[in-house]
């Protein structure tokens, strides 16, 4: 047996009732088996994909708040320190039911190679927690997060572990951790991004993934011969994501006519109202339901639906697996070209092969939606030098980011004779940074 094979094995078998993190190790795993056919004696000697596929630190701890009732809640929160070889931690934290050990170890170990792939000097990491911040009251969410960073502010530092938003954390929640962090270490310090402005956050930073997701996308478009300008995009979610990815799609020329919540989606045949969808979920966090009072011609479907309207360019934008293999044949029977992830995973095993296997462009997560940490590492140099840039500075440095990253990213398929096989070439290129670092580190 290889010993790519060995090693995914071995997770697998130690890493039981965690099926998303084992999908996320394979993926890397087996893209990397040119890189380790060149190295595997010094490899195997050194455990080096042992060590690669086991977090530094993982913590996991009680988070009791008290609801609007009086009654004592009790969470689960968690922290994955995974791998620090080229930087700080550095991850979201994601709120949402679903939260589970093996979601935030998959979020982590992705988090490693995208962060290798901005450029810029962050290492891996995640947290998050099983709380639902749907239908909590304001108090509620502060009780929550002053609770969940007590724990955590014994764990993080600027230097050491830098957290930031996922789904169910924005702005409101990292501005009450910030908060408490502040006032159980007494330091006003870059410890977490995604701050509001008034108090270190950086400009363009809200927008960043998704403006970050179209830079990228429209760089690889360019390279084939595509103008962005005129085309039809499907995309899914209506978070952070997918709300600066439909403004910016717009901006670019492109016609956005659909978006998706986890109850049901949007049909816009005159392309989405952005300045609606946020009135929506930005300031009355309400169901996209009352998107049809604002446009009486669009269309609302409850359930799942995006996939099945004709799009040139699509972008999955909410959650993991949310792109199947039937999704994946309906878009392409309808003539899809491109496919770029801006959520993490979001595209199933299958349904990845088989859109690779019918040549369509298809750019994953971690290239494609890592201009949002990358902007987080540019929000930590502000804080370090304790200076603001301006939002067209973030945003010229942001783009610069993602147009090297997908030459990156390309240059690495080829270099290995995957020539447009950006999944290999974003595992690889993220890959061979860390793995130096690691290799001149020693055994640690
Ligand atoms: P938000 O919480 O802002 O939005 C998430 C969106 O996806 C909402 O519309 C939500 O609907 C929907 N959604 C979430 N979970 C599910 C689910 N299980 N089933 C169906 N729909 C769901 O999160 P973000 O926009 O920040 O994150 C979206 C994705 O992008 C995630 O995969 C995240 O990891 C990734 N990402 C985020 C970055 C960031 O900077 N924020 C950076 C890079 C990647 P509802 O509100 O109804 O739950
Ligand atoms: O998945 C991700 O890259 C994020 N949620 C952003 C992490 C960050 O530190 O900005």
């Amino acid at each position: 047996m290889s010993y790519v094979n060995e090693v995914i094995d071995r997770v697998i078998r130690e890493n039981p009732n965690e099926p998303e993190f084992h999908q996320a190790v394979k993926e890397v795993l087996l893209s990397l088996e040119p890189v380790v056919a060149e190295h595997e004696e010094q490899f195997r000697r050194d455990a080096l994909l042992e060590r690669l596929v086991n977090p530094e630190r993982q913590v996991k701890f009680r988070v009791p708040w008290i609801d609007d009732k009086g009654q004592v809640r009790v969470n689960t929160g968690y922290r994955v320190q995974f791998n620090s070889a080229i930087g700080p931690y550095k991850g979201g934290l994601r709120l949402h039911p679903s939260v589970n050990l093996g979601i935030i170890k998959f979020l982590g170990f992705e988090q490693i190679f995208k962060n290798s792939l901005t450029g810029l000097p962050i290492g891996g990491g995640k947290g998050g927690s099983d709380f639902d911040p749907k239908g909590k009251s304001d108090r509620e969410i502060m009780a929550f997060c002053q609770s969940f960073m007590t724990e955590l502010s014994k764990h993080i530092g600027a230097d050491t572990d830098v957290p930031a938003g996922d789904i169910g954390t924005g702005a409101r929640e990292i501005g009450y951790m910030f908060g408490q962090y502040k006032r159980l270490c007494n330091q006003f310090t870059g410890v977490l991004t995604g701050k509001g402005l008034p108090f270190g956050g950086s400009l363009a930073r809200t927008e960043a993934t998704g403006y970050g997701l179209l830079y990228i996308t429209q760089e690889m478009l360019r390279c084939h011969g595509i103008d962005i300008a005129g085309k039809t995009v499907c995309v899914s979610g209506a978070g952070n994501v997918a709300i600066y990815a439909i403004e910016k799609a717009q901006q670019l020329g492109a016609k956005v006519v659909t978006c998706s919540d986890s109850t049901g989606w949007i049909y816009d045949p005159d392309g989405i109202d952005v300045a609606l969808l946020k009135e929506i979920k930005e300031v009355k966090r309400a169901r996209l339901t009352e998107y049809l009072a604002g446009r009486p011609d669009a269309q609302y479907h409850e359930g799942k639906g995006v996939w099945s309207v004709p799009c040139d360019i699509a972008l999955p934008c909410a959650t993991q697996n949310e792109l199947h293999l039937a999704d994946a044949k309906q878009l392409v029977a309808n003539g899809v070209v491109a496919v770029s992830e801006g959520a993490n995973m979001p595209t199933t095993e299958d349904a990845t092969a088989y859109l690779q296997a019918q040549g369509i462009l298809f750019l994953p997560a971690k290239a494609a939606n890592a201009g949002g940490v990358a902007t987080s590492a540019l929000e930590m140099s502000q804080n370090s030098e304790r200076l603001h840039w301006t939002f067209e500075e973030v945003d010229a440095m942001l783009k610069g980011i993602m147009v090297n990253l997908y030459h990156n990213v390309d240059d690495a398929a080829k270099k290995y004779g995957f020539d447009g096989n950006y999944v290999v070439g974003a595992n690889i290129a993220g890959f061979e940074k860390v793995m130096e670092a690691m290799m001149a580190q020693g055994i640690v």
